[in-house]
C-alpha cells in the first residue's frame, strides 16, 4: 500500500472514531466492559428484529422430567414479549425413545454425569421431550400461535443438539440460519429454557453466525448445574452477547 494510501485510511479510521464518539454510538466498546450494559436503545420489532423462543415445554417445566425450577412462571412475560415481534421462532427439543443422551440407554451412568460421544462431551439427562408425549408438547400456557415457525432439533437418536441453529457435533444445521438469513434479520432475542443449556448454546451460535445477539432476563431460568449458570454469563460477557431485561435493549 502506498504511503499516501495508508495516511487517507488512517485519516478516515480517525474521522470514522470520533464521529462515532460525537454520535454516542460507543455501544460495543461499552458493552459489558461494566455490570451495567450500556446498549444503546433503538426501535424494535421492525423487520429486522426476530425472537426466539426456546424449548418452553412441559418437560422443562415444573412436573415435567427434565424440570426447571419455576419454569413456567416465564411464560405469562414470554407471551407479552412475543406480541411486540413480527418474527417469532420456537424451538422444540424432540427426541426418539433411544436417543443417546437418556440415562435409559445409557445404562450404568448417573443423570447429569457425562459420557464421550464422537462429536465430544455429552451430559447424560433423565429422558425428555420424546416425541408424540405429552413432556414434548409446549407448555400450555404458551401462546404458540405467535410462532411463525417451530424448529425441532435433537431428533437423530446418536446427537444430541442443544442449539437452535446446530446440532451438539457443531456442523449439523437445523436450518434456522437459513431461515434468518433470508429474511435478513439482523438482531435476535433469545428466551426460554434453559438458561444455562438450549438457550445458552443458541446465544453463541447466533452471535458467531454475525447476529446481534441479546438474551431476555426474565423471561429464561437455568437447569443449574454445577457451575452451568456462572459460566453461561461469563461467556455471554466474553462473547459480546447481551444479556438484560428487554427494557435495557428496546
Ligand atoms: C435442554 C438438556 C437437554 C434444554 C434440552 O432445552 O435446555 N437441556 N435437552
Ligand atoms: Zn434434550
Amino acid at each position: 500500500m502506498k504511503n499516501i494510501t495508508k495516511r487517507n485510511l488512517f485519516k478516515g479510521l480517525a474521522f470514522m472514531a470520533l464521529s462515532s464518539f460525537l454520535s454516542g454510538k460507543s455501544d460495543n466498546l461499552l458493552a459489558h466492559s461494566d455490570k451495567k450494559d450500556d446498549y444503546k436503545k433503538s426501535n424494535f420489532g421492525q423487520d429486522t428484529d426476530a425472537l426466539i423462543v426456546v424449548d418452553v415445554q412441559n418437560d422443562f417445566c415444573p412436573g415435567g422430567s427434565l424440570a426447571v425450577k419455576d419454569g413456567n412462571t416465564i411464560i405469562s412475560e414470554i407471551n407479552e414479549i412475543q406480541k411486540k415481534f413480527n418474527y417469532v421462532f420456537y424451538t422444540q427439543d424432540w427426541h426418539p425413545i433411544d436417543h443417546i443422551s437418556f440415562s435409559t440407554n445409557n445404562i450404568g451412568k448417573k443423570v447429569f454425569s457425562t459420557i464421550e460421544a464422537p462429536y465430544g462431551e455429552q451430559v447424560i439427562w433423565p429422558p425428555h421431550c420424546i416425541f408424540n408425549t405429552k413432556g414434548a408438547e409446549f407448555h400450555e400456557e404458551l401462546e404458540v400461535k405467535y410462532a411463525n415457525a417451530i424448529i425441532r432439533k435433537g431428533f437423530r437418536k446418536e446427537i444430541d443438539s442443544y442449539s437452535g441453529f446446530f446440532e451438539n457435533d457443531k456442523v449439523t444445521p437445523t436450518g434456522l440460519e437459513g431461515l434468518l438469513k433470508t429474511l435478513k434479520i439482523k438482531r435476535v432475542f433469545i428466551c426460554g429454557l434453559a438458561l444455562d443449556f438450549c438457550v445458552n448454546y443458541t446465544a453463541l451460535d447466533a452471535k458467531n453466525l454475525g447476529f446481534e445477539t441479546i438474551v431476555i432476563e426474565g423471561a429464561t431460568l437455568p437447569v443449574d448445574i454445577g457451575d452451568s449458570v456462572k459460566n453461561t454469563l461469563n461467556g455471554f460477557k466474553n462473547k459480546g452477547i447481551h444479556y438484560g431485561k428487554l427494557t435495557q435493549f428496546i
